[in-house]
């Protein structure tokens, strides 16, 4: 009988019983045979006669000693994934020795190969995959680690910390022994062997440690490493200026590979991270490309202060070292470059993703209360929700008070692992202020709906926002209390002048709402204010508050809070689309509205980013977000509706842009050059709607003259996007010229999923048949497959087939690598928020996976959950 997969609560949570003070590490390397000698020192902890229980998963047990005793078979037990061993002195040695498969290992949890080269992944829970352990964030012990293998296969041999000693054996084979001096949990440990090349270069801290930098990519790489190094550096001199924390080891190294099943890894001096986020040049990666690597080579450097020297006590704080440090990667972005375009694409991800996350049947707190697979809760909640959490604190104790608190927090909890409780503490203590009801951010999860209404009384000279929040119940927790809420507000006349209004309650701008209903009322405002309600998205809440079509114009033509010009854009959008489905008929927006944004065309030079990014409109996946119920086809038909009649209406003025803004000359990575492409690309993708000669010309021109990908690719994909003629040609010619080069290949994959045509589902089956599909690499299924499973309208076809062969796809990767396949099954599980024709299809297929006998822990919990 299978056992059925146990969840874990949060209140459950213990000290260990056993803590382990030093591994001693003995790998040697081969593909279906690695051996594994593990030499723990072991202590318990606290008064009791507990068994010794270790962690194992998919290990083959070879011997165990203990204190140099071998343990004969009636002294320990191998029961439901663990080691048991009773009658255990106070303090002891004990010797493990396991074998491994990695050549085996589809899942890429544990050590496994990819490629050529051999490495490991051991967050969360993939250090047990390795050997026995307590796998567990608060054990933490010294490791050192000696690796060996085959010299010419694997002439690097890497670990975590420093190198202290390597050698010579016969038959080809070599060894290098590591020490990394700082206590981790074994979810930071890492080895990779292979054969690379190498960039190198050295970064000396402002405590004049000299630190030598090294990223090792593919072979013939080199040239695609230098912008990661690049950022590396920015990362670490940042980290030092913004939150004085310093590198502390004499080496850095980052390894990029092919399969992984996430974006990066902050191992402890030995980050593995996702080729994706490592290669970029001008040929191959997009503006976008190069900015995302400059964010996770960010994300993972500041990990070192923030999730390794202070780690996680348990699973269920995530957000601790999670939210903070997607803070700190937002941050670094921002202050890198185009701080308004980054802070708007994190405002989307919020909106999209994580508001879809909050009302769907996973929905959960920053800090989860319940897991079944912990692999489940590496989430937008935890990850960006914990962010905007994080934001909101500094908010309301600004910067200084803000690194005031981070300071306390590093000299507290240095070389702890701590909890999200914790961290609110040394904000607290560190500010002398109290975080009381701030604290429910981490209790409940939901997105408040905070409904704004206004009166004013000009005889009074008085003005009044009455606030109310309300969030909705989501699974396991029926009423929710209310939250603490700063909310940014600027003011403006009707013409556009920014209103000083004055209010006790009204501090750097920010109200804070901690009532269910609140009034706040300003004195002396002489004429009635137009509210730029939420500036920046200071909080993550969805707002409702009923702007007239003026109002938001004017807000669209003078906010001087990029965010809430953004927004403004979008509510008029929004709005046209919204009402087109009520009354089932075409798409139209005011005079008033178009010359607004003919207005923003023609005087973009001030702001190209921002211009491009307010001209596009919401997607189908953010649309559907303001339906109960969604309604698949209208959906559909008015959002192409909308880009046609933007197309043709702004036609002159797209093109004038388009010509005017491009960059001229050879392509270079610098902001304005980025911004000025990111506008050119968002004209050529209206016009692109408009099939005439002169369009195809300017599309194929692009397409075939670009000096770089982001306008090479940005032609593919408006012609794909829009249906034009030029498309196929396109297509076919791009994968003829990359089909060497697998990560553009993914963009070539994700450009046909994502094409709004009836065919798509068909075009997508075929690619899984193509040489640049691999059922292996994590990459490629998700560039076909879930960004086939964000195109709503396809994905939820009628007929139930873009269901059906989803579930096909869930089954395979069930088996082979059921991280992706409970990351695929997402898309299946809001079935409530269909019509019955399609909750009817969706649960048939939920229902043939809840049936399947081997289904991994992964798809169990979300499925059960999604059905119950
Ligand atoms: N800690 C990494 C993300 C990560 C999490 C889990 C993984 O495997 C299951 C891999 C990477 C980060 O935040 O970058
Ligand atoms: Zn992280």
């Amino acid at each position: 009988m299978t056992t059925m997969p146990q969840a874990k609560y949060r209140k459950d949570y213990q000290t260990p019983d056993y803590t382990i003070d030093e591994v001693d590490l003995d790998i040697r390397l081969q593909d279906h045979q690695t051996l594994v000698s593990s030499r723990l020192t072991v202590r318990r902890q606290g008064e009791h006669n507990e068994p010794l229980r270790l962690d194992g998963e998919a290990l083959k047990l070879i011997n165990i000693e203990l204190d140099g005793e071998v343990l004969s078979e009636h002294r320990f037990q191998v029961v439901n994934n663990q080691l048991q061993i009773d009658d255990v002195p106070e303090a002891f040695e004990l010797l493990i020795i396991t074998q491994l498969d990695p050549a085996n290992n589809s899942a890429l949890e544990g050590l496994y190969k990819s490629g050529g080269a051999f490495c490991t992944q051991c967050e969360a829970e993939g250090f047990r995959r390795i050997t026995y352990y307590l796998d567990r964030p608060d054990v933490l012990a010294v490791f050192t680690t000696r690796l060996q293998a085959d010299k010419d296969k694997y002439p690097y041999l890497l670990a975590n910390g420093n190198k202290t000693d390597s050698g010579e054996l016969e038959n080809g084979q070599h060894w290098v022994s590591w020490h990394d001096p700082h206590p981790k949990p074994c979810y930071l440990f890492a080895v990779v062997a292979g054969d690379f090349d190498l960039l190198e270069d050295s970064y000396r801290t402002k405590h004049g440690r000299d630190v030598a930098l090294q990223l090792f990519v593919d072979k013939g790489n080199l040239g695609r490493a230098e912008f990661a190094m690049r950022s590396l550096k920015a990362a670490m001199k940042w980290d030092e200026v913004r939150f004085n924390l310093v590198y502390d080891l004499d080496i850095y190294m980052i390894v990029a590979v092919d399969f992984f099943n996430m974006g990066a890894m902050e191992n402890k001096g030995l980050n593995v991270f996702n080729a994706k986020y490592v290669l970029a040049d001008a040929k191959t990666a997009t503006d976008q490309d190069f900015l995302n690597v400059e964010s996770v080579i960010g994300h993972e450097y500041f990990h070192n202060w923030t999730g390794n020297r202070i780690t996680c006590r348990d699973w269920f704080q995530l957000s601790l070292k999670e939210g903070l440090t997607v803070f700190r990667d937002q941050e670094f972005s921002g202050d890198m470059s185009m701080r308004p375009v980054h802070r708007i694409q994190d405002v989307r991800i919020m909106r999209t993703h994580q508001f879809h996350e909050d009302s769907s049947p996973m929905a959960h707190p920053i800090r989860p209360d319940k897991v079944i697979e912990m692999n489940n809760f590496y989430t937008v909640t935890v990850y960006n929700k914990g962010a905007e959490v994080i934001r909101m604190l500094h908010s309301l104790l600004d910067e200084q008070g803000f690194q005031k608190g981070m300071q306390l927090y590093v000299e507290r909890h240095d070389g702890q692992a701590v909890t999200c409780e914790d961290f609110v503490c040394a904000m607290e203590d560190a500010n002398s202020t109290e975080l009381r009801q701030f604290r429910r951010w981490y209790e409940q999860a939901g997105t408040p709906v905070l409904s704004i209404t206004e009166s004013y009384d000009a005889s009074a000279e008085r003005y009044t926002l009455h606030c109310r929040q309300h969030t909705a119940a989501t699974p396991g927790q029926k009423k929710k209390q209310a939250f603490h809420i700063p909310l940014r507000v600027h003011f403006y006349s009707d013409s556009g002048e920014l209103l000083k209004l004055t209010s006790d309650e009204l501090k750097n701008d920010i109200l804070q709402l901690t009532e269910e209903q609140q009034d706040f009322v300003f004195e002396k405002v002489k004429e009635k204010p137009v509210p730029g309600l939420l500036a920046g998205f200071s909080a993550p809440v969805k707002l409702d508050y009923e702007y007239q079509e003026k109002q938001l114009l004017t807000l669209l033509a003078y906010s001087q809070d990029p965010f809430i010009c953004w927004d403004a854009a979008q509510q008029v959008y929004l709005q046209a689309m919204k009402k087109a489905i009520a009354a089932g008929s075409p798409v139209q927006l005011s005079q008033a509205s178009l010359d607004a944004l003919k207005h923003k065309l023609e005087n973009q030079q001030s702001d190209p980013a921002l211009v491009s990014l307010l001209l596009q409109i919401p997607s189908e996946e953010s649309l559907s977000g303001e339906y109960d119920v969604i309604p698949v086809a209208d959906i559909h038909r008015v959002c192409g509706e909308l880009k046609q009649l933007l197309a043709s209406e702004l036609e002159k003025e797209l093109k004038e842009t388009y010509s005017s803004c491009h960059p001229q000359g050879a392509y270079q990575f610098a902001p304005t050059d980025i911004a000025q492409r990111m506008l050119a690309n968002t004209c050529l993708a209206f016009l692109a709607n408009l099939k005439n000669p002169e369009i195809t010309a300017l599309l194929e021109r692009q397409f075939s003259k670009a000096d770089n990908m982001t306008d090479e690719l940005a032609a593919m994909q408006a012609a794909v996007h829009a249906n034009h003629t030029s498309a196929d040609n396109m297509l076919r010619e791009f994968a003829a010229k990359w089909q060497s080069n697998s990560l553009v290949m993914d963009k070539w994959l994700a450009t046909q999923a994502s094409a709004a045509r009836s065919s798509t589902l068909d075009s997508v089956k075929q690619l899984t048949s193509h040489g640049a599909f691999s059922w292996q690499n994590p990459n490629r299924i998700y560039s076909l497959v879930a960004t086939f499973t964000h195109n709503l309208a396809q994905l939820h076809r009628e007929d139930g087939e873009g269901y059906r062969w989803l579930r096909e796809v869930i089954v395979r990767l069930n088996s082979s690598n059921p991280q992706v396949a409970s990351r695929l099954v997402t898309a299946l599980l809001q079935w409530r928020r269909f019509d019955e024709k399609r909750q009817t299809l969706l649960k048939q297929e939920l229902k043939t996976l809840q049936e399947l006998p081997d289904l991994a822990s992964d798809l169990y919990e979300k499925v059960e959950q999604s059905l119950q």
